[in-house]
């Protein structure tokens, strides 16, 4: 069957419903003759047929209004949803709309437009892309511009319960995964209750969350009606879920309309232009200097590298148009700069006085995978530094390629609080084109699984041979130069909230937080205006002392919003200090300040302030880290055996195990470790840091002699 059969066959008098109607009169016969629109909707007849199900499914209301009895249902309805989204771009699989992505996302339109609040739609990130993608699509835009005239989006509507349980539906969502694939999971019974006889009903109250602490009472009068933060879901009771909304609500990330990239918020900018300031100033005291070369490179350039591009051929993303008219020739998007680079070391390097060539760029890439996108973590476009330098001797490209892991390293434990392992990639997880590739492997001990921090490469002559860098060495003889190639990217902000964060959000390490501490005045409406124009007045003059002393401090003296709110709202964001000024402060000349990372709080007077907040700034930096480290450790067993390794793993840590260090092992490893419900382990790396193998030392893996110990995990 065809999209076109399908839709002739879908009656509207058989849907019997606002959508169907605009669908089929205004909208389907001018869409789905288009090819994309058949192929997704011909695989997968049966499973657009549920969708449609759910989706013409009236939400069943109470006579109040409310999802009551239905609201499982619904419920069952978002969470398919968000699970198989998270899982594809469109509900119908394919690259174009389908369509059931047409039909749900009319029916769905009201409430993400009128209901949703925010921090529900954070909390169903996918469905939120989803959603935005459609009403931004040339194809798609039209029905959703039709249901509006066709009046769908007026008055009060079916999914005014929407708010109120979307956070629930999120939860919903990530449990249970194996049903992501049913696409109709919420499908049910149509519930044929008539909408207009909910017209006349009240807007609902606010939407509400998991019951928090309740906010400060003093407010002062005429302050907002405030929606009440935080997370709808605990870190460890679905990470899932959590993570998505820690960022989203934390303000680090803002979903974009193209599914993979995302919008780096001041929050998180703000992060990596620290981390950008510290490496940035590393290497250039090294004598790293910094260029910046273009974002297009052309296939011939692309496949001189073609052995080392064939592996990742497939997320090379192409310019193939200039508005209408085809390029003669499609154009790359860098999704590295080897290719873009060496061409042009080769025309500078003649004669060993060229040498060393040492540069660095701070850029964006663009790698269009397939596998599920994860903020920071693997994204289409992302920003790193990629260095790339040239030497005359092997040792000295070497030298390189380990100060810059120990760089990277420091970048981890010294600003974002994260403990790594400094490590050499096995045969199997190394760059195709390296000599030999290291690199800092990080944890997430909420998800088990390890995580590629930064890696550094020792690329021998293979490149240099390959683009013709070459040089005239003292001796008059010609030569290929040693290269290496180093590469940290936005990755390492991911990492860090994995790490750090907890049920209440983000929590940030003092060095690289955007705002380290925050000014809170406690206003109270007993208080006379004198009072209160003392609290304020002494609550700015906090803050310039403390700015003043180097602290990045922020007051917040918003006068619509109570003491409460600002807590939760800066405890979301994961500022590492709160400073808190009440009369009482004022009248015995100190402020309190709260922790974020442990939650512990103490008075200070006034003028010890700025001393004690840097001082203390420090101490959280490095608890922080203290906590992390702890972490690690119990996260990382040492095992000899194949029964120990897999119990390890089943306790979602990192092994340590002796092993034969051959290639084909690791992916026979990788195989009979993965089960239908877990990915397979791999080598994360082989520590630098090797503990001793006694003589006679069998493999973990194959009970052949072990060559060394590799960690092992399951991982990003
Ligand atoms: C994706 C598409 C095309 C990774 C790719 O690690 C090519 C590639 O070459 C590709 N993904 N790589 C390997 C990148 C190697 C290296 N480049 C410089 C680094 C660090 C910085």
């Amino acid at each position: 069957m065809v999209a076109r059969d399908l839709v002739h066959s879908w009656e509207p008098q058989e849907l019997g419903n606002a959508v169907a109607r605009c669908l089929a009169a205004s909208a389907a016969a001018r869409l789905y003759p288009r090819a994309p629109f058949d192929d997704a909707s011909r695989q997968l007849a049966a499973e657009i047929d549920a969708w449609v199900d759910f989706a013409t499914g009236k939400w069943p209301l109470d006579a109040k209004g409310e999802l009551g009895a239905g609201r499982d249902e619904v419920l069952a309805g978002l969470g398919a949803l968000e699970r198989t989204l998270a899982a594809r771009t469109y509900v119908a699989g394919g690259h174009a709309p389908s369509l059931a992505d047409l039909v749900l996302v009319c029916e769905l339109q009201p409430a993400f437009e009128q209901v949703l609040d925010a921090l529900a739609r954070a909390s169903l990130p996918h469905t939120t892309r989803w959603f935005t993608t459609l009403a931004g699509h040339p194809q798609a835009a039209p029905v959703l511009g039709a249901m509006k005239l066709a009046g769908r989006t007026q008055g009060a509507n079916p999914q005014q319960g929407l708010s109120r349980v979307a956070a629930a539906g999120a939860a919903n969502a990530a449990a249970g995964a194996k049903a992501a694939g049913a696409g109709g999971a919420g499908a049910g019974e149509k519930k044929a209750k008539n909408e207009k006889e909910k017209k006349e009903k009240k807007p609902k109250e606010k939407p509400e969350k998991k019951a928090k602490p309740e906010a400060n009472g003093d407010a002062g009068k005429g302050l907002k009606k405030e929606t009440k933060l935080g997370l709808s879901v605990g870190k460890a009771e679905d990470f899932a879920a959590w993570y998505p909304e820690a960022i989203v609500a934390g303000e680090l990330i803002s979903y974009y309309d193209v599914s993979g990239c995302y919008i780096l918020r001041p929050a998180s900018f703000g992060i990596w232009e620290k981390i950008t300031a510290f490496f940035d100033g590393e290497i250039k005291k090294m004598g790293v200097q910094n260029a910046c070369f273009p974002l297009f490179v052309t296939e011939e350039r692309l496949n001189t590298e073609k052995d080392h591009v064939e592996g990742f051929a497939a997320e090379v993303a192409w310019v193939t148009k200039s508005g209408t008219s085809e390029l003669e020739r499609p154009i790359a998007i860098r999704p590295t700069s080897e290719t873009v680079m060496y061409p042009y070391y080769a025309q500078w390097i003649r004669s060993h006085r060229d040498l060393p060539l040492r540069l660095n760029q701070w850029t964006n890439v663009v790698r269009w995978e397939f596998k599920k996108p994860t903020p920071f973590i693997r994204t289409r476009e992302f920003l790193w530094q990629e260095g790339h330098c040239a030497y005359a001797t092997k040792a000295e490209a070497d030298k390189e390629v380990s100060q810059i892991l120990d760089l990277y390293e420091r970048v981890y434990t010294d600003l974002l609080a994260v403990p790594v392992c400094k490590g050499r990639k096995s045969a199997a997880e190394k760059f195709a084109g390296s000599l030999y590739s290291l690199s800092v492997e990080a944890f997430v001990p909420a998800t088990g699984r390890g995580v590629q921090g930064g890696t550094s490469h020792c690329l021998g002559q293979n490149f240099s041979r390959m683009f013709g860098i070459e040089f005239e060495a003292v001796d008059h003889t010609k030569q290929h130069a040693w290269q290496n190639s180093w590469g940290l990217s936005t990755r390492t902000i991911g990492v860090m909230v994995m790490v750090h964060g907890d049920d209440k959000g983000l929590v940030l390490p003092p060095r690289v937080a955007t705002t380290q501490m925050v000014v809170v005045p406690i206003p109270n409406a007993k208080l006379s205006a004198e009072q209160q124009a003392a609290i304020a007045g002494k609550a700015a003059e906090i803050h310039a002392a403390l700015a003043a002393a180097g602290v990045r401090a922020h007051l917040d003296d918003r006068d619509n919003y109570t003491p409460g709110w600002k807590y939760n709202h800066w405890e979301l964001k994961g500022v590492p200090l709160r400073l808190e000024l009440g009369v009482k402060d004022l009248e015995k000349g100190s402020a309190l300040l709260a922790r974020r990372d442990t939650g512990a709080k103490e008075v200070v007077p006034w003028a010890d302030l700025p001393a004690r907040v840097p001082a203390l700034l420090e101490q959280i930096q490095a608890d922080m880290f203290a906590k992390a480290s702890a972490e690690f450790g119990e996260c990382r067993e040492t095992t000899l055996d194949w029964e120990g390794f897999m119990a390890a793993l089943d306790r979602r840590h990192m092994v340590l195990a002796p092993w034969c260090d051959e290639e084909a092992v690791e992916e026979d490893v990788r195989k009979r470790s993965a089960s239908d419900d877990a990915m397979g382990a791999k080598t994360l790396c082989i520590p630098l840091e090797q503990p001793e193998l006694p003589p006679g030392t069998l493999c973990f893996a194959t009970g052949r002699p072990a060559k060394n110990w590799a960690l092992w995990g399951r991982s990003y």
